[in-house]
Parts: structure tokens; C-alpha cells; sequence
């Protein structure tokens, strides 16, 4: 039995960094979908802790907030560094990826029509970040020399911004070596040709 349960609404959203993980980890996950009509019946919020999803089951351990699960799963499979200092360097960067996952998620939610333009204008001055970092640790992730959940956390963003701007990455060579390594990961790049993954649209408005 699959020792992991996803409970989310039928998008990638909040859960896309962690079936990421989940799949290049080499870990199978079971997955219980939340329709709008069964959500608005208010049953399930009643119970989730921040009153919303995705909840995400490890055996009797339950938990909620998406950044949580991935920072389980670091320590569960030896994604989270060799040490303190590392572990303390992936929380950084998986704090900074988060920051840019809540500016896209407002410009999507609260001002695609009136702010993509802008947003995507503005966009390299947040990913030069994320480069100059690659480029220093020169391994092809973020710290040390081996993946962390920081690094499925930044390389799920940038797939986003690659469909909002296909060409966003394109002065930005480490991070488009990046994306392409771990694209070419074997279990990754399996996930990324389910259905499973193509079939859930990214955002929950249908804006992309
Ligand atoms: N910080 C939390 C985390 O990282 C944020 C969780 C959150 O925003 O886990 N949850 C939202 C859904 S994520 C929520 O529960 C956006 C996906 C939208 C998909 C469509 C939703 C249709 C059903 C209403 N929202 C519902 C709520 O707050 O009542």
C-alpha cells in the first residue's frame, strides 16, 4: 500500500513540487481528489487545520501547508543536506523559491489580465536570484552536491514560468541547465509523460 496520501482539488497547484519529489524519489503516492461541489459543502474545510488543502498523509502522521510536506520528504529521503548548515541553506532558498510562487499565484489569482505583462517584464530581476546561486555552486542544484526539496520546489516554478513565458529562461543559462537536468532525470521526466501529470491543469481559474 502507498504509504503517502495527497488530498487536493484536481489541479497541479500546491502539489506539483511534491508529485515531483514523490516520483524522482521513487516513491508511490495514492491520491483522493476534492471537487469544488464536495469542498463547498464545508465538511472537509471544517477538519483541515488552516481550513484548507492540500492535506498530505504519511501513515498516521497528517499534515497541511505544501512546504511542510516538502520539508518531511527532504528528511524522509535525504533531500534536506549533509548537515545543519546545508539543511539551514535549503530552507533559504526553498523561502525564496516561496516568494516567488506568491507573487505568480496573485498575478494568476488576482491580476492575470491586468498584470501577466508587467509580471513577466519584471520576472528576470527575481530569477538572476535563483542563476547566480546555480551558477556559484556549479554541482546543478542549489546547495551542496546532491538534490534537496529546494530544488524540486524551484525547478516545479520554473516549469510554471516556462508555459506563462517560453522564453523567460533563455539568458539564463544555469537555470535552463538546470530545468533541462532535472527534466532529463529519469523517474522526473517518466512523471512529466503520465497522464497524470498532463491531465491536471496548473492553476485552479484556467489561467497559465
Ligand atoms: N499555504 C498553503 C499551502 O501551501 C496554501 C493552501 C491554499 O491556498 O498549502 N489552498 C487553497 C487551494 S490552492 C484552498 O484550499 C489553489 C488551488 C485552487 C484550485 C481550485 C479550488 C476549487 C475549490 C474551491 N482554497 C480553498 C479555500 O480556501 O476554501
Amino acid at each position: 500500500m502507498a504509504p503517502y496520501t495527497i488530498t487536493y482539488f484536481p489541479v497541479r497547484g500546491r502539489c506539483g513540487a511534491t508529485r515531483i519529489m514523490l516520483s524522482d524519489q521513487g516513491q508511490e503516492w495514492k491520491e483522493i481528489v476534492v471537487n469544488f461541489e464536495e469542498w463547498m459543502k464545508g465538511d472537509l474545510k471544517k477538519t483541515c487545520v488552516f481550513g484548507q488543502l492540500p492535506k498530505f498523509e504519511d501513515g498516521d502522521l497528517v499534515l497541511f501547508q505544501s512546504n511542510a510536506f516538502l520539508r518531511h520528504l527532504g528528511r524522509r529521503h535525504g533531500a534536506y543536506g549533509k548537515n545543519d548548515c546545508e539543511a539551514a541553506h535549503i530552507d533559504m532558498f526553498a523561502d525564496g523559491v516561496e516568494d516567488l510562487r506568491t507573487k505568480y499565484l496573485k498575478m494568476i489569482y488576482q491580476e492575470y489580465e491586468t498584470g501577466k505583462d508587467a509580471y513577466i517584464k519584471d520576472l528576470p530581476n527575481h530569477l538572476c536570484k535563483f542563476e547566480a546561486v546555480l551558477a556559484k555552486n556549479k554541482s546543478g542544484f542549489l546547495v551542496g552536491d546532491s538534490i534537496s526539496f529546494a530544488d524540486y520546489s524551484l525547478f516545479e516554478v520554473l516549469l510554471n514560468h516556462q508555459v506563462l513565458s517560453p522564453t523567460c529562461l533563455d539568458s539564463f543559462p544555469a537555470l535552463n541547465s538546470f530545468v533541462a537536468t532535472l527534466s532529463a532525470r529519469p523517474k522526473i521526466k517518466a512523471f512529466l509523460d503520465s497522464e497524470d501529470y498532463k491531465k491536471l491543469p496548473i492553476n485552479g481559474n484556467g489561467k497559465q
